[in-house]
């Protein structure tokens, strides 16, 4: 009933103490990404806690991992207000926030005072290659995996960085001063142009030892109730978009990148058709809106349930299992 942005501030203000994990844990969801050991694949999304002021709060929702940030060298004061727009009849939402951030330094002090039980993984935007590489050196004394946001629809340099030329750059120098796991972010594939730009960024990321994908951002679009007049989409509308480019990344990666399906997951079948086309972990933030606090435990457990009933062994079978039948085949 209130306005989304105020309500998210208010949650702000009530997460900041640590809870004990609301759900159960099974053995046969975890996962080892590459050395990453998570409790189970279901990750928060990066723009829910831009600023590392709920991670200790989060961590209790039964997360197998959090994404902080996107964050920012300098402080960002973002777009102006009005935001976010929610679309409740069709679960989906707006926003336009335009990658608010208190800076790196203040990020850091919240994310060591706040204690995460689960690991940490930080999304980190930048309007340079010398400042996502400052960035980049700063955090990772702290986090082992870095997720590098290509795709904010909200900025002007937003998604400088996903044209190819541009990514070619900045993947090399990642490359020279990577030490842990390196995620990047990409916008939803919806014509052939952009089919052809992420060709380009999977073999870029390939060359250059990136570990992943995660697909995707919110997908651009105009919205008159934001106070900038466009935002980016994200929700059950989303969904469809995600499913294709997470496909589209499985059948050109051969499997060499890590895929964290991200758009409109809010039930366990959402996640399962995500891990069977070749994702290893999904993410979600809409469905947290909308579904409330206890969205990852209904989906954890619907999983859980489904890889029993199916005679799966665990969670890894899963991951993929579409394309290894057509391999066969
Ligand atoms: O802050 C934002 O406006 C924002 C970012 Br950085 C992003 O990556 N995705 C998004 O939907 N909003």
């Amino acid at each position: 009933m209130i306005d989304p942005e105020r309500g998210h501030d208010l949650i702000k203000k009530f997460a900041k103490f640590p809870i004990p994990n609301i759900c159960t844990e099974n053995e046969e969801l975890r996962l080892n990404l590459k050395g990453v050991k998570l409790r189970n694949p279901i990750g928060l999304a990066a723009g829910f806690d831009k600023n590392a002021e709920m991670i200790s709060f989060l961590s209790g929702l039964g997360f197998g991992y959090l994404v902080i940030g996107s964050v920012l060298l300098n402080e960002n004061k973002g777009n102006p207000k009005p935001r976010i727009v929610r679309y409740e009849k069709y679960l989906s939402m707006v926003n336009s926030m335009g990658l608010p951030s208190v800076g790196l330094r203040k990020f850091l002090r919240n994310l060591t005072k706040n204690k995460a039980r689960i690991p940490l993984f930080v999304s980190i935007a930048g309007n340079s290659v010398k400042e996502f590489i400052e960035i980049y050196n700063f955090l990772k004394k702290f986090v082992n995996v870095i997720e590098v946001n290509l795709s904010c629809p909200n900025t002007e340099n937003g998604r400088l960085f996903l044209e190819a030329n541009n990514f070619q750059i900045l993947a090399r120098e990642l490359e020279k001063a990577k030490s842990g796991l390196v995620f990047v972010k990409v916008s939803p594939i919806i014509n052939k142009n952009d089919r052809d730009n992420l060709q380009e960024i999977i073999e870029i990321s390939l060359k250059h030892k990136i570990d992943g994908i995660t697909a995707v951002n919110a997908l651009p679009v105009e919205e008159k109730a934001i106070s900038v007049g466009f935002g980016g989409l994200s929700g059950k509308l989303l969904f469809k978009y995600m499913l294709d480019t997470v496909s589209f990344i499985q059948e050109n990666a051969q499997n060499k990148l890590i895929i964290n399906a991200c758009g409109g997951i809010f039930n366990e079948k959402d996640a399962i058709k995500a891990f069977l086309l070749g994702a290893s972990t999904v993410q979600l933030y809409t469905s947290l809106i909308y579904e409330g606090p206890y969205v990852v435990c209904k989906i954890k457990k619907g999983i859980y349930e489904f890889i029993k009933k199916n005679n799966f062994k665990n969670i890894e079978e899963l991951i993929g299992y579409f394309t290894k039948i057509e391999a066969i085949n």
